[in-house]
C-alpha cells in the first residue's frame, strides 16, 4: 500500500472494511511500519492543520499565499476566459480565491476532495462570495481515476491547480503518476499549476516541523485518537512521540510516531507489537528544487511555463502545458 497515487485501479469501493481501516491493519502489520499522510485530515486534524499553518515555524502556507498574491496577475494570463479551473485536494478554497479573484469569468470551478463534508462547506461559502461562478465540487480520492463534471468537460480548457505542497506527500514515482492522471483527466491543451516547497537549510526544515507549540506534534498523534475512536484501537497515546526530521539523502521531511516503550496494541481486534523506539511512518514531505520538479513533469508529458516563488525563495508555484 502506501501507494498515494494508484492510478491504475478504480476509485476504493467500500467493502467490509473501510479504506482507512483496510491500510491502518496493513501498515501496522507491515516492516517498518506506515500510515498514509492522507489519513491525519480528520475534522481535528484538518483544524489541526489549519493551526500549524498560523506557527511562526511553519513558512510552507505563508510562502505560497504570498507567491500567489505577489505574482497573481500573472498567474491568471495562464488561465484564459471560459477555463474551467480543478482544484485537486482542496482543503480549504483560500489559495483558490487569489487565483478566482484575478482571473477572467470561467466556465466552473471544479473542487476535488476526499471529504464530502469539507467540500460542502467550502463550496456554500464560495458561491455565496462568487454568485456568478459555477462552483461544481467532486468528491473523489484524485489519486485514482476520476469523471470531470459536463461543464468542466466541454470548457475549452482545463486548468488544473495543485496548491500546498501536496505533491511533497507523494514517492516521486506516485507524484509522476499522479502528474499523468492530471494531464489525463484534464485533457488537451491543459495547464496545470503545482505549488512545491523547496529544498533549503535543514534548520529551517526542521523548524517547520517541530513547532514550539508542539502543534504538529498533536496533528501527528491525532492519527492515533483517529485510530482508537474509529477503529476501536486501546493506544495509550501518552506512550507515543511525535519525531519529524529533514532526511538529506531523500530530500524529505520525515514524520514518524515512536513507541516509547516496548508494547502491544489493539486495533479492529488484532494485536500490534512494538518494539522500544519502534517508530509508524507517517508522513514524507518531498522538497523539489526547481529542476527536479520540472524534470519529473517533463517525464510524463508537461511542459514548463513560468514559475514563481515568494520574496525568500522558499515556496515555488510552477505553471507547465501539455
Ligand atoms: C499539507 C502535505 C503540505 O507536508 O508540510 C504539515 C502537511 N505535515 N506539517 C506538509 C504537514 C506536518 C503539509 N502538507
Amino acid at each position: 500500500m502506501s501507494a498515494l497515487a494508484r492510478t491504475s485501479r478504480k476509485q476504493p469501493q467500500q467493502g467490509e472494511l473501510s479504506p482507512f481501516a483496510a491500510e491502518v491493519l496493513e501498515g501496522l502489520k507491515a516492516t517498518p511500519k506506515r500510515i498514509a499522510a492522507k489519513y491525519f485530515y480528520d475534522e481535528t486534524g484538518s483544524a489541526l492543520f489549519d493551526k500549524i499553518t498560523d506557527q511562526p515555524e511553519y513558512y510552507p502556507t505563508r510562502c505560497e499565499m504570498q507567491a500567489l498574491r505577489d505574482h497573481a496577475a500573472e498567474i491568471a494570463k495562464l488561465i484564459p476566459e471560459g477555463a474551467a479551473l480543478v482544484e485537486f485536494g482542496s482543503g480549504s478554497n483560500k489559495k483558490a480565491r487569489i487565483l478566482l479573484d484575478a482571473v477572467r469569468p470561467l466556465a466552473c470551478y471544479v473542487p476535488v476532495d476526499i471529504s464530502g463534508e469539507m467540500l460542502a462547506g467550502e463550496a456554500a461559502e464560495l458561491r455565496a462570495d462568487y454568485p456568478n461562478l459555477k462552483v461544481l465540487p467532486v468528491v473523489a480520492d484524485f489519486c485514482y481515476p476520476f469523471d470531470l463534471p459536463e461543464e468542466a468537460r466541454t470548457a475549452p480548457v482545463r486548468v488544473g491547480f495543485f496548491p500546498g505542497s501536496t505533491i511533497g506527500n507523494f514517492e516521486p514515482h506516485e507524484a509522476a503518476a499522479f502528474l499523468r492522471n492530471a494531464a489525463r483527466i484534464l485533457g488537451s491543451k491543459s495547464v496545470l499549476i503545482v505549488g512545491a516547497d523547496l529544498i533549503k537549510d535543514a534548520e529551517i526544515l526542521n523548524a517547520a516541523y517541530n513547532d514550539a507549540a508542539g502543534v504538529t506534534a498533536a496533528f501527528n498523534l491525532n492519527l492515533l485518537t483517529r485510530i482508537n475512536r474509529e477503529l476501536d484501537g486501546n493506544i495509550d497515546l501518552a506512550s507515543f512521540e511525535h519525531h519529524a526530521f529533514f532526511n538529506r539523502e531523500r530530500n524529505r521531511i520525515e514524520m514518524h510516531l515512536a513507541s516509547l516503550k516496548r508494547q502491544k496494541v489493539k486495533v479492529l481486534g488484532d494485536t500490534i507489537e512494538f518494539r522500544a523506539g519502534e517508530t509508524i511512518h507517517t508522513e514524507n514531505s518531498y522538497k523539489y528544487s526547481p529542476d527536479s520538479l520540472r524534470a519529473l513533469a517533463r517525464g510524463v508529458g508537461w511542459l514548463p511555463d513560468g514559475m514563481w516563488t515568494d520574496k525568500q525563495g522558499y515556496f515555488s508555484i510552477q505553471a507547465f502545458t501539455l
